[in-house]
C-alpha cells in the first residue's frame, strides 16, 4: 500500500477529488453523484470520483469544438511532435502507470506494464504516420487536368473504451486522430476512470508546456448516458466505441440514424485450433495465456479451443495438469499469474455461464469455484474453468467475459475445425497450431478463418499495434490502431484541377451556352 500511495501521487491521483471539478471539466460539476473504485485486487477504496452530467457533457463539447478550430490548423507533423512529447511522458510515468492499471483494473502487473508499452509503441507509430497521411494522385481524363485526393480531419472523435484496457485502445484512438488534426472526447469504463484521471495529467502537462488548449483531448468521467449523448450528438462525426455487442448495437444504431460514422471493436469469441500436427507444447502455452490472461477479460480472450481427436486426449490431461496450479492472486503480486475479475457481477455472470452450459450438457473438468479466505476476501478470486462443450450450445456461441474455456473436439480434416471456429456470431480474433503447411495455409485462405485477426502458431490474444486490430461480424467491422485505420479519422476528398485555358467536361459531354 506504501507504494500504492507513491504510485498515486506520482500520477496525481487524490483520495478525493475536488480537482476532478474545476477547469476543465472530468466530472461533474457541483459533484452531486459520486463513485468510489476500490481495487478489485484487495477491496480497498483508491479514490472516489464525480460523473459528469449532461451540462458537464455540453461544457466538454463546446471546449473540443474551440480547440478544434486551432488543432486543424497545425500542419500535422508538428502534431506528431506533441505525441511523441506524450509518448516520452509515457516512458517517464510506464512503471507507476502500469501499477495503477494492475491495481484498479485486476489484470497482473506484467500485464499492466504491458499495456502501457502498447500506447508507447503506438505514440513512435503515430509520430511516424504524422508525416504519412498519403492520398494517392490519378490521372485525368482531361487534358491539362490533374486529380489527387486528400485527408483532412473530421472534428471531434468520441472515444468510448472498456475496463479491461482502460487506457491502450483510448490511446490507440486518441493518438491516431491526434495526428489526423481531430480533437478527442473520452468515456472511459466508470469502473477504471483512475487510470484515465492519470492519463489526462500526463497529456495536460505536455499541452500546457506546449501552449496549447487542453480541449485537444478532453476526458469525461460518467455512465452510460454520457456514452448516449456521445451517440446521438451531431457534433460528433466520429464514435469509436469499444466494449459488448450489445452496447455497440446501442451505439451503431444511434450514430447510424444520424448518418454518423462508428468504430466498433465489439465482443469475439476466439478460438485457438489444434491440429494433429501441432507442436503440443507451443500450443499449450498460448492456449493458457490466451484463456486465463487478464482472467479471461480480453476481448481476444481464447474461449474455444478445437482439438483434433487424435491429440484430443493428450491436450486435455495436459491442462488439467497446469489449471490447477496456476498462482491466483494480488495482481501486483509477481508471482501471480491470474489476478482477480473486475468486480462481483463479473463473478456472478461467471458462475451463471458455467451453471447454464453444464444444464446444456457441458462437461466441467476443472475450476469453476469462487475463492474465499485469506487474499481472497473480495469474492472477485475465481478458478479458471475449462468446460468439454459442443459448438453449438447456446453458452458456448456467447462471449461470456470470463476465464471459461470450451473444449471442442473435431475429426477429419482442417475444414472441419475451420467450419466450427467460424460457426459463432463473432469475428474478433482467430489462431491455428500446426507445422503442417497445407493445413495453415487453408486456414488463412479466403475460404479459411473470417475473424478480423488469424495468427499461425500463435494464440489468439497480445496483438502487437502495428496491425489493424478488429474483427467481422458482430465484432463490429471496426479496424484500429495499425496499418490504414488512420483513413478512419479523416475524410476524402477528391481534388480535380484544371491548369488549362478550356473547360472540357469529363464523360465528353458537349455543354455549350
Ligand atoms: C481488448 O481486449 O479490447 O491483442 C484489446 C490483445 C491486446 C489488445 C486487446 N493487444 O490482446
Amino acid at each position: 500500500t506504501n507504494t500504492m500511495t507513491n504510485v498515486l501521487e506520482q500520477l496525481g491521483i487524490k483520495e478525493t477529488n475536488p480537482a476532478y471539478s474545476t477547469g476543465l471539466v472530468w466530472g461533474g460539476h457541483n459533484g452531486k453523484q459520486t463513485r468510489e473504485i476500490y481495487s478489485p485486487a484487495d477491496g480497498n477504496l483508491i479514490a472516489a470520483v464525480t460523473m459528469a452530467d449532461a451540462a458537464a457533457y455540453e461544457q466538454v463539447v463546446k471546449q473540443a469544438q474551440e480547440a478544434f478550430t486551432y488543432w486543424r490548423k497545425q500542419p500535422a507533423p508538428k502534431r506528431g511532435e506533441i505525441v511523441r512529447q506524450v509518448g516520452n511522458k509515457l516512458r517517464e510515468n510506464k512503471e507507476a502507470l502500469g501499477k495503477l492499471v494492475s491495481y484498479e483494473m485486476g489484470k497482473i502487473l506484467q500485464e499492466g506494464l504491458g499495456e502501457v508499452q502498447e500506447m508507447i509503441d503506438i505514440c513512435d507509430f503515430a509520430v511516424g504516420l504524422s508525416r504519412q497521411l498519403h492520398g494517392l494522385t490519378m490521372h485525368s481524363e482531361r487534358p491539362e487536368h490533374r486529380m489527387y485526393e486528400q485527408y483532412h480531419p473530421v472534428g471531434i472523435v468520441g472515444v468510448i473504451s472498456a475496463f479491461n484496457f482502460p487506457v491502450a485502445v483510448w490511446s490507440w484512438n486518441a493518438m491516431l486522430a491526434a495526428v489526423c488534426g481531430d480533437v478527442i472526447i473520452w468515456k472511459p469504463s466508470e469502473k477504471t476512470p483512475l487510470t484515465a484521471i492519470a492519463c489526462q495529467h500526463i497529456i495536460k502537462e505536455v499541452l500546457a508546456e506546449n501552449e496549447l488548449p487542453e480541449g485537444i483531448f478532453n476526458l469525461i468521467i460518467g455512465d452510460a448516458e454520457i456514452g448516449s449523448l456521445m451517440a446521438h450528438d451531431k457534433r460528433i462525426p466520429l464514435v469509436s466505441a469499444t466494449g459488448s455487442t450489445r452496447m455497440g448495437k446501442k451505439v451503431g444504431e444511434a450514430v447510424g440514424a444520424r448518418l454518423g460514422k462508428s468504430l466498433l471493436e465489439l465482443g469475439g469469441n476466439n478460438a485457438i485450433i489444434i491440429t494433429e500436427h501441432a507442436d503440443l507444447e507451443m500450443a499449450l502455452r498460448a492456449v493458457v495465456f490466451g484463456a486465463v490472461g487478464t482472467c479471461g477479460q480480453r476481448c481476444t480472450s481464447t474461449r474455444r479451443l478445437i482439438v483434433h481427436e487424435n491429440v484430443y486426449e493428450q491436450v486435455k490431461e495436459r491442462l488439467l495438469k497446469i489449471y490447477p496450479n496456476l498462482p491466483i492472486g494480488h495482481s501486483l503480486d509477481n508471482t501471480t499469474l491470474v489476478g482477480p475479475m473486475i468486480d462481483k457481477d463479473a463473478v456472478e455472470a461467471f458462475k451463471a455461464a458455467l451453471a447454464a452450459v453444464q444444464q446444456e450438457g457441458g462437461n466441467l473438468i476443472t475450476g469453476g469455484e469462487v475463492l474465499s479466505g485469506k487474499g481472497y476476501e473480495t469474492g472477485t478470486y475465481v478458478t479458471p474453468a475449462i468446460v468439454e462443450a459442443e459448438n453449438h450450445f447456446d453458452m458456448v456461441q456467447e462471449e461470456t467475459f470470463a476465464p471459461i474455456l470450451y473444449l471442442i473436439r473435431y475429426s477429419g480434416d482442417v475444414e472441419n475445425a475451420v467450419e466450427l471456429q467460424n460457426g459463432v456470431r463473432q469475428g474478433l480474433s482467430s489462431a491455428i497450431f500446426s507445422t503442417n503447411l497445407l493445413e495453415t495455409e487453408a486456414f488463412l485462405s479466403h475460404w479459411g478463418s473470417d475473424c478480423g485477426i488469424a495468427n499461425v502458431n500463435i494464440g489468439t490474444s497480445g496483438a502487437e499495434i502495428g496491425g489493424a486490430f478488429g474483427g467481422e461480424k458482430e465484432t463490429g467491422g471496426g479496424r484500429e490502431s495499425g496499418s490504414d485505420a488512420w483513413k478512419v479519422y479523416m475524410r476524402r476528398q477528391t481534388n480535380t484541377i484544371n491548369f488549362g485555358r478550356q473547360l472540357p467536361l469529363a464523360q465528353g459531354i458537349k455543354f455549350d451556352i
